[in-house]
């Protein structure tokens, strides 16, 4: 296994949460999020879960960052529906008092803050007002952005604007897997373009305020076609256009890739090329988020972009993800070759979840170990071929609330009971911490 002396001098070693998966939405003034009207809908989420009571982090934060102790850097998100419970308009202080408690506790315990903006904690009353399909958002987005870093923005190491805008415009407004639930192609189009234009927005108010390492956070898949069929090489290559290239190519670019053209071109907002010099502007840092690889063919029967994805033998999560390693470093090597070049990377998500069970007060996820060690193999060979990777942060800190399955997929490297909010570290997380161990690590 490797240790912390394998890596560059200052790689940071961290794990990440978000507000509303682990908060409690419910304490401390926050307003409704788009993902407590979601849940509350029949069907959409395991159990109608929601996120309001969650791992009770608003309370327990101080034990949960005990449990970072020795790891570099610590990366979270403020919640927009906690700061401003309408969205715009009156500020909750509580809210505001709370991040500024959490930073502070961060920076006590040696922990490099980098702060996520939107972790998808839209407030109900935007998501009322066509949420990210309707470009007002842009500059709400700004005004909040101002807000906390009024706030917090002197003690953050990092600042990213978006976490995973495939998922906040695309699985969201097209596929309908996450909150709003839409399946529009006309509202994914908007809410992918209304979704950069809030980033462009944000960073040019974090550029006035002075602040630096700015950024955003990216999920990307590996993929493979599901035969050398034309049409299957055809189906794989729109399928990198739509999971891959949709948002690293305008934000590196200033253009759309080809698939997305084709496909949503003609839904996108008027004058749409007037907003790619904002949305494009230079980045300090790029945020990669990795879990596994897809297999894809044709599906000439379907709608736009006319591509499923086909089941393999490979092992899997329980998520039912294939377990891929090597994926992470075709990933980064991909990304640094035809986009970033020597722009620092991050992997800011890359873990696993499985079926823990606490045994005699020990969870024993062998699986998990495994998958941490694979993947920090493959970091540190896209390292070793040119990639400039300075981090790698665990999902997740805790079992969480994991979106639209509820609390039944358990991520965290620590175990929590939803019942009673115990707290169990798992085999994995003392392996990781004996990786990063400065004096000699590793195993
Ligand atoms: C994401 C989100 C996380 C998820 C994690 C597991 O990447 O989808 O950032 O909130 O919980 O990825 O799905």
């Amino acid at each position: 296994m490797l240790k912390r002396a394998d890596f560059p001098e200052n790689f940071l070693f961290g794990a990440a949460t978000s507000a509303y998966q682990i908060e409690g939405h419910a304490f401390g003034g926050a307003g409704p999020t788009h993902w407590d009207t979601f849940a509350a809908k029949p069907g959409n989420v395991v159990n109608n879960e929601n996120g309001a009571v969650a791992c009770d982090h608003y309370h327990r934060y101080e034990q949960d960052l005990d449990l970072l102790l020795g790891f570099d850097a610590y990366r979270f998100s403020t919640s927009w529906a906690r700061v401003l419970p309408e969205g715009r308009g009156p500020v909750n202080q509580e809210g505001l008092d709370f991040y500024d408690r959490l930073v502070d506790a961060v920076l006590e315990r040696g922990l490099k803050p980098f702060l996520t903006l939107y972790h998808w904690e839209l407030p109900a009353t935007l998501a009322d007002l066509g949420g990210w399909t309707n470009r007002e958002i842009a500059g709400w987005f700004g005004d909040y952005t101002d807000i906390v870093m009024d706030r917090i923005g002197d003690r953050v190491a990092s600042v990213a604007t978006i976490n995973e805008p495939w998922c906040v415009s695309y699985l969201s407004h097209f596929l309908g897997h996450h909150a709003p639930g839409l399946r529009d192609i006309g509202a994914t189009a908007n809410a992918v373009h209304n979704v950069l234009l809030a980033h462009g927005v944000a960073m040019e108010r974090l550029r006035a305020r002075g602040q630096d390492n700015l950024g955003i956070v990216l999920n990307f898949e590996a993929l493979r076609p599901g035969s050398q069929k034309p049409e299957d090489l055809a189906a794989a290559a729109t399928y990198d256009d739509v999971m891959n290239r949709l948002f690293i190519q305008p934000l590196m670019t200033g253009t759309y890739p080809d698939a997305i053209m084709a496909g949503l071109g003609s839904h996108l907002p008027q004058r749409w090329q007037d907003d790619m010099d904002l949305i494009s502007k230079p980045m300090d840092w790029l945020g990669v988020n990795y879990y596994t690889r897809q297999t894809i063919v044709a599906a000439p029967s379907e709608p736009w972009p006319s591509t499923r994805f086909i089941t393999t033998d490979c092992d899997k999560t329980q998520m039912g993800w294939d377990i891929y390693p090597e994926g992470l470093h075709e990933t980064l090597t991909w990304l640094t070759d035809e986009f970033t070049g020597d722009m620092p990377l991050f992997v800011t998500e890359n873990g696993m979840a499985w079926d823990d069970k606490v045994i005699n007060g020990t969870v024993n996820d062998s699986e998990r170990m495994d998958y941490i060690s694979r993947h920090l193999q493959q970091i540190h060979r896209a390292i070793g071929d040119g990639c400039n990777v300075q981090g790698f942060f665990y999902w997740s800190l805790m079992d969480n609330y994991e979106w639209a399955f509820g609390y039944d997929k358990r991520f965290g490297m620590i175990h929590v009971d939803f019942e009673t909010q115990k707290r169990t570290p798992k085999e994995s997380y003392h392996l990781l911490k004996q990786v990063i161990r400065r004096d000699r690590g590793g195993i």
